[in-house]
């Protein structure tokens, strides 16, 4: 039987500070709630290897009150996971119980390309170094559906500072696992996998662009990218790259899993407009998951105030590729 239990960002202090408790099972099992005590074995020799994604936070952090209102109702949890793009576990929304055979245990994140030395660090840890917050973020997919989901996480721009960037690097390549064993849809030979995403330096720097640990105030549920995902709120939702294992810091100019298969439908940029149609649909409108609802499209997802002047001057160049 699995010792269920949270990884270590994810305990009370009181859980952390008296590890030794926990060493018997049966104290675990008595503690009430036992599955966060049971994460206070993370890192200890012997420790149940299984993190718990989906269980609740001991001690969710609190959310930036810069990003508490949406302006429109949080999607239901019981929609917004069971209702998925992760192309991984199948190429249809109903992925969430193969994504159960995801093994976040014993994750690592590895930072290289042009840095001043590439490290690999356990999610783990690189999770409970971080300063975690929550933050209530709209996404929109290109396919024309909407969300609101209350992500736990950090800046991306922590990250950026941990990996310690040449002045060379122009930009950020992400990369999701790669294991057809676990992930059937990896055996579709016809993708591109790993599943890659890129960014510039300037947008993932962005106070906006977050890495997401957690969402409704759980350990990230594996069919939401368990255990660290990105999330860009001003952009469409397949630039949000799920269970990353690898950020690259690169000069050139990376080309992403779908750009690569349709780069006519598929840029780099990618940014939610709705007076720019995809090739084959409007995106004038947004179904809003959970509801029957259609609500209009609004430029940069809404998020303009924030994101705009990263494109100054750009759109003259690059015309409507900023928009897809
Ligand atoms: N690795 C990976 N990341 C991915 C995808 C994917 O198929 N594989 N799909 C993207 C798309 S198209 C969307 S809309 C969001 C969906 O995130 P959600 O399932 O958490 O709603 O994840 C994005 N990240
Ligand atoms: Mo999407």
């Amino acid at each position: 039987m699995n010792i269920l239990r949270n990884p270590r960002w994810a305990l009370p202090e009181s859980a952390v500070t008296s590890e030794a408790v926990f060493w018997n099972r049966r104290a675990i099992l008595a503690a009430g709630g036992g599955l966060m005590a049971a994460g206070a074995l993370a890192g200890l020799p012997g420790a149940a290897s299984a993190a718990a994604p989906g269980e609740p936070l001991a001690s969710p952090p609190a959310t930036n009150p810069a990003h508490a209102d949406a302006g429109r109702a949080v999607t239901p949890e019981p929609v917004a996971s069971a209702y998925n793009n992760f192309y991984e576990f199948g190429s249809h929304k109903e992925i969430a119980r193969a994504a159960q055979a995801l093994r976040t245990d014993g994750w690592t994140v590895t930072l290289d390309g042009l840095v001043e030395a590439p490290l690999t660090i356990g999610a783990d840890e690189l999770i409970g170094q971080m300063p975690l917050e929550e933050r209530i973020y709209r996404h929109r997919c290109v396919e024309a559906w909407s969300m609101v989901v209350p992500w736990t996480g950090f800046p991306l721009a922590r990250l950026v500072e941990l990996a310690k960037p040449l002045s060379s690097a122009k930009y950020l390549r992400f990369e999701t696992f790669l294991d057809p064993e676990v992930a059937r849809g990896q055996r579709q030979h016809w993708y591109p996998w790993p599943y890659v995403e890129g960014l510039t330096m300037a947008e993932a720097t962005n106070e906006l662009a977050f890495m997401v640990a957690g969402a409704y105030g759980k350990v990230l549920h594996k069919q939401f990218g368990a255990p660290i995902r990105l999330h860009l709120p001003w952009k469409y939702g397949f630039k949000s790259i799920k269970s990353v294992v690898r950020v690259s810091f690169v000069a050139e100019r990376p080309i992403s899993f779908w750009e690569e298969l349709q780069s006519a439908e598929y840029g780099f940029w990618a940014n939610v407009n709705p007076a720019v149609p995809h090739p084959r649909w409007s995106q004038a409108e947004e179904r809003v998951l959970g509801t029957d609802e259609r609500v209009p499209t609004v430029r940069f997802n809404g998020y303009g105030p924030e994101v705009a002047g990263l494109y100054a001057g750009m759109e003259a160049e690059l015309g409507d590729r900023l928009w897809r």
